[in-house]
């Protein structure tokens, strides 16, 4: 992005694809820039002490030490810059990402619900209400819980492993488990929450670039973790309103397959009843 993103580009880290990615980008690389300096510098400070005080020069202990004051000009200098990197850049920035959310009618609520091993994405459908969700009800056919007789869960779309979102529009996702605890990281977007049992989570992000980008799981949560993967593709809004309705058609398909709740004989893993997805109030309706 600019000449100080050399050790950012040299981690291999994946180009920002949200507008407040840069921010952390910078952070990034600043605290890189600051740590060389000084690795570098207590480096030549380490064998510069040993060299300056060997024991051919000085054969006898000196009790009085150094009476310099560069050290502590030098610490000082150190924890300044240190204080001024936490409370003038990563605590501000955290602040507006915890406080600053953008309003519900302006962007996309998604529900993420994590599982081992997926992410499964539950939207509102065309009338913009969730439908009820309960733990109950969750099925092999049914991986989010939506409870069938809610006529606001009708048109709603329930997908795993995928979600498409339009770009230039804030994202909102809620973060919530069935089982264990998971993270939501989006490496491109610059984003990442834990997904937690009994928890709803908020995250967001605004998509700036369209493209395919990858989702990992960032908590280890079981034999399977290194294979909970999934994809973000950002989308032109005409794209997504075609996704959008090619989900709905397949929801309506599905829908009419009533989910039974004990469906469960060909889980793969047992899991205990967890009491996380359950629905709750959503901010963004
Ligand atoms: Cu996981």
């Amino acid at each position: 992005m600019n000449s100080l993103a050399l050790i950012n580009e040299f981690l291999g880290q994946p180009t920002n694809a949200s507008s407040h990615g840069y921010q952390i980008d910078h952070i990034i690389e600043f605290c890189h820039w600051f740590m060389a300096a000084l690795f570098f510098g207590w480096s030549a400070f380490f064998i510069f002490v040993l060299i300056r005080f060997r024991k051919r020069v000085h054969p006898a202990a000196d009790h009085r030490g150094v009476r310099s004051g560069i050290s502590t000009h030098l610490e000082f200098s150190v924890v300044l810059i240190e204080a001024v990197l936490l409370v003038g850049f990563a605590i501000p920035l955290w602040a507006k990402r915890v406080n600053q959310f953008p309003p519900g009618k302006e962007a996309l609520v998604v529900h993420v619900v994590a599982q081992q091993f997926s992410f499964n994405y539950h939207l509102p459908g065309p009338d913009g209400q969730f439908g009820r969700r309960d733990v109950s009800f969750v099925s092999n056919s049914n991986p989010v819980g939506l409870d069938p007789n809610d006529p606001a869960g009708k048109d709603d779309i329930v997908t795993t492993g995928e979600l498409h979102v339009p770009v230039d529009r804030p994202v909102i996702a809620e973060l919530s488990s069935k089982d264990v605890i998971h993270d939501y990281f989006v490496p491109a977007m610059r984003i990442a929450g834990d997904a937690i049992p009994g928890s709803l989570i908020p995250i967001w992000f605004t998509p700036i670039k369209t493209g395919t980008y990858e989702v990992i799981c960032a908590q280890l949560c079981g034999l399977g973790h290194y294979g909970m993967k999934g994809t973000l593709v950002v989308d032109t809004p005409q794209d997504y309103q075609t996704w959008l309705k090619e989900r709905a058609e397949l929801a309506g398909g599905a829908q009419g397959a009533a989910p039974s709740p004990s469906a469960g004989a060909a889980q793969p893993q047992s899991k205990p009843p967890a009491p996380a997805a359950s629905a709750s109030p959503s901010p963004g309706g």
